[in-house]
């Protein structure tokens, strides 16, 4: 009976052993999947995670699945950081608190931050992000700057530097006396220490920012480029139907992507000749439109992919947009329509033609 007894205990340790070990492979598979849904679209693949719980929904949780970063792309990292909900936020700045700057000088704090994510194109959430590194800098290093904002400063005039030094494309490359001069102030009305700019200076120098998933849409494009980027809603351009799409605002074309992480996009509109406005729509709220002015059933240059993949025209006589929010649908508005009147083209133009009616006005007089 005692042989039975025990027999029976070992195979039901045996079991035990399997069931946690089935147990701890789903958790694997599930984690996985978390993971490529994050990469794909950082939202939902938080929410599932939390929803299968793997994660906990708190702000220190989740900066620390950032943080640690394994297996998740960085774009989506950086595009999740750079929201601007409070939580986000409060996510932001929980990630900061992983980072040890203690002792480290500006430039190689920096380099540890811009490698722990992407930045996003966009200007206001890369303000937000370097608003919190700044802060956080200065919290582990008191008494270097007078103020986060001169560490703030700094640190833009630092990345900035790396561009001018180490983009082909800049010719003009700043001397190490330029660069303090350039910086001369910056420190509440004071100048910084000398010997502190030359370091940084030197360190720029000699090796430039490394820059994750570099794919030439890099910080040199980014700085240079400032554009936005989110979720909205299109509608179809013959076929009525809404999709949500991740736009991307830059060099003077809207692009629409199906995933954030997609390196090929489903349509592109160029802005040229293009106006904006406000629109009310009966289904969606927050919506604007994109039309050509005096010409309205004319078709939009744009494109797009079919289903099988073929790049084809679009067939928009007007693309109608829908963002998540008012203020969502003001920024976007603001930035097309900064986008479309910031065309050096369309400048030249207006200067040219500027110029030829004060000449005109000139000789009718
Ligand atoms: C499609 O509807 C999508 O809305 C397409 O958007 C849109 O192309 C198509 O417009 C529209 O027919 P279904 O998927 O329901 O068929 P997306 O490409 O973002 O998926 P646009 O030009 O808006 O990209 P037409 O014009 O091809 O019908």
């Amino acid at each position: 009976r005692l042989k039975d007894e025990i027999a029976e205990v070992t195979s039901e340790i045996e079991n035990l052993g399997l069931t946690e070990e089935r147990k701890s492979m789903q958790r694997n598979k599930q984690m996985a999947m978390g993971r490529k849904k994050f990469n794909m679209d950082p939202k939902k693949g938080i929410r599932f995670l939390i929803d299968s719980n793997l994660l906990k929904n708190t702000s220190d949780d989740i900066a620390q699945f950032l943080y640690k970063g394994e297996g998740l792309n960085k774009t989506a990292i950086g595009d999740y950081l750079g929201e601007r909900d409070d939580f986000n936020i409060k996510v932001l700045h929980a990630f900061l608190d992983l980072h040890e700057f203690t002792d480290l000088n500006l430039v190689q704090a920096l380099r540890q931050f811009l490698w722990s994510f992407r930045l996003p194109g966009e200007a206001q959430k890369i303000d937000r992000m370097m608003e919190a590194f700044a802060q956080r800098y200065c919290h582990c290093n008191p008494g270097v700057f007078q103020s986060t904002d001169t560490c703030y400063v700094l640190s833009f005039a630092v990345i900035m530097l790396n561009t001018s030094l180490h983009n082909p494309n800049v010719k003009d490359k700043p001397s190490v006396q330029r660069f303090t001069a350039m910086n001369r102030g910056i420190n509440d009305g004071g100048d910084l220490p000398e010997e502190l700019l030359r370091n940084l200076y030197d360190s720029i120098k000699n090796e430039p920012f490394k820059i994750p998933e570099d794919d030439g849409n890099d910080l040199t494009h980014t700085f240079f480029n400032p554009d936005r980027e989110g979720w909205l809603l299109k509608l179809g351009g013959r076929v009525k139907t809404w999709k949500r799409r991740w736009f991307i605002l830059t060099d003077n074309c809207l692009y629409y992507f199906e995933y954030t992480t997609d390196k090929e996009p489903r349509g592109i509109i160029p802005l040229e000749n293009l106006s904006i406005r406000e629109v009310e729509d009966s289904k969606k709220p927050n919506c604007f439109e994109l039309f050509i002015p005096d010409h309205k059933d004319q078709v939009i240059k744009a494109c797009k992919t079919e289903a099988d993949g073929r790049v084809v025209e679009g067939n928009h006589t007007f693309y109608r947009i829908s963002a998540p929010t008012t203020e969502e649908k003001d920024e976007w508005i603001n930035s097309i329509k900064a986008a479309i009147s910031k065309d050096p083209f369309y400048e030249m133009l207006a200067t040219r033609k500027k110029k030829v009616s004060e000449k005109k006005t000139l000789t009718d007089v």
